[in-house]
């Protein structure tokens, strides 16, 4: 199943984000008010589109971390938080007003985030504010998306266009273990393969126990480790054939050799009391 998508919506106080939360969400969950800074915390609602849901997060006015600033430095930490959440964040601005220094600052702010960023000029609510979007291009964008949060018009193709940003962050991510670099855990059963393997990754990715043959699959996960990206990989340990008795033994042995076949590095775990042996 897919997964679920979380968009953040970043701009200045006042552009009209909590309108197009509500909007989104079909509720009228956050306050909407003509005064500047009226949302503070992360507010989260959902929506259904395309057969996913997805997490809308509406956040306080954003000013870049350095700007000197009326707003609650407070406020700003909920945003830098929602964009650290979001899969894709639409980044708000605001036809009536027109391209600000401090649009293009949070631009410039967001860029280095490395998210994929819709830029939505809002309150485009008729042909007249058509002609006032070029400015936007300065930001330096391919392409401006003008919306009206109150009457909704363009709401859906930017979600849309959220979407396919996201489907091709996540074909990139499958695509990943082709290029990773594939680190195979190998050794016999119950010298701590497992144990090193959730330490590496971090997370309590294979089951560990202390009966022998207790990792039945060979696990593979992700790891993101100074800039490379590694396909690490926790085997059934290995004995002798002779030895090996039952047919999920034989499986599990299958997988595991299999395994170290398409490695680029194999580590070889050995229990120390014990020294080398010739398995
Ligand atoms: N004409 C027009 N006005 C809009 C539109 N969207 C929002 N507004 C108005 O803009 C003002 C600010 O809207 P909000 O949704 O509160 O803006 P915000 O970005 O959440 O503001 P903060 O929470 O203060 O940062 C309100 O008076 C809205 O009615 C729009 O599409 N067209
Ligand atoms: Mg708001």
């Amino acid at each position: 199943m897919a997964k679920k998508i979380t968009i953040a919506l970043v701009g200045r106080p006042n552009v009209g984000k909590s309108s197009l939360f509500n909007r989104l969400i079909k509720k009228r969950k956050a306050i909407v008010d003509a005064t500047p800074g009226v949302t503070r915390d992360r507010l989260y609602g959902e929506m259904e589109w395309e057969g996913r849901t997805i997490a809308i997060v509406d956040t306080g006015g954003f000013l870049p971390p350095d700007e000197a600033t009326p707003i609650l430095p407070q406020v700003i930490i909920q945003c830098q938080k929602a964009i650290v959440e979001a899969d894709v964040i639409i980044f708000m601005t605001d036809v009536r007003t027109g391209l600000t220094p401090i649009d293009v600052e949070i631009m410039k702010y967001l860029r280095k985030t490395q998210k994929p960023v819709l830029c939505a000029v809002n309150k485009v609510d008729g042909e007249k504010q058509l002609q006032d979007l070029s400015e936007f291009y300065a930001l330096g964008v391919e392409k401006i998306w003008p919306i009206s949060a109150i009457h909704g018009h363009g709401i859906y193709e930017l979600i849309d266009e959220a979407l396919t940003l996201v489907s091709a962050e996540e074909t990139k991510e499958e695509k990943i273990p082709s290029m990773a670099i594939k680190v195979a855990l190998v050794g016999r059963p119950n010298v701590g393969k497992s144990s090193l393997f959730n330490r590496l990754v971090g997370d309590e990715r294979s089951v560990v126990s202390d009966i022998p043959g207790t990792t039945r699959d060979t696990i593979d996960t992700i790891l993101k480790y100074d800039d490379k990206t590694y396909l690490f990989m926790d085997t059934a340990g290995l004995r002798r054939k002779t030895r090996i008795k039952t047919r999920l033994e034989r499986y599990s042995v299958k997988r595991a050799l299999r395994a170290i076949k398409h490695t680029d590095i194999t580590l070889l775990l050995l229990e120390a009391p014990e020294g080398i042996t010739d398995q």
